[in-house]
């Protein structure tokens, strides 16, 4: 009967490094203004879990200008941010449809 138990348990040990590794899911957006000379992004975004944000309309940093290219005010987007110190930075930018 403790069986079962243990394997849950053990399998719910080994799975833990895995979960930290993976990256998290893009999180949603909606551009409201490009400022490709200064690499910055303003979104309206939704709650960003990977970094305990939640929604409201801000400016980002984007990682590399590519990012911004073909990217314009009006467009929804996904997004991964990554947070370092209280520096937003956009390090991946999807335009969907
Ligand atoms: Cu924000």
């Amino acid at each position: 009967m403790k069986k079962p138990l243990l394997i849950a348990a053990l399998t719910a040990l080994f799975s833990l490094p895995l979960q930290a590794a993976a990256p998290a899911p893009l999180s949603q957006g909606e551009v409201r203004k490009v400022d490709a000379a200064a690499q910055k992004i303003t979104l309206r975004h939704g709650p960003i879990a990977s970094i305990g944000m939640p929604p409201m309309t801000m400016v980002f940093e984007v990682e590399k200008p590519e990012l911004l290219e073909g990217v314009s005010a009006g467009e929804k987007v996904k997004f991964q941010v990554q947070q370092q110190g209280n520096r937003y930075i956009v390090t991946e930018l999807q335009v969907v449809e």
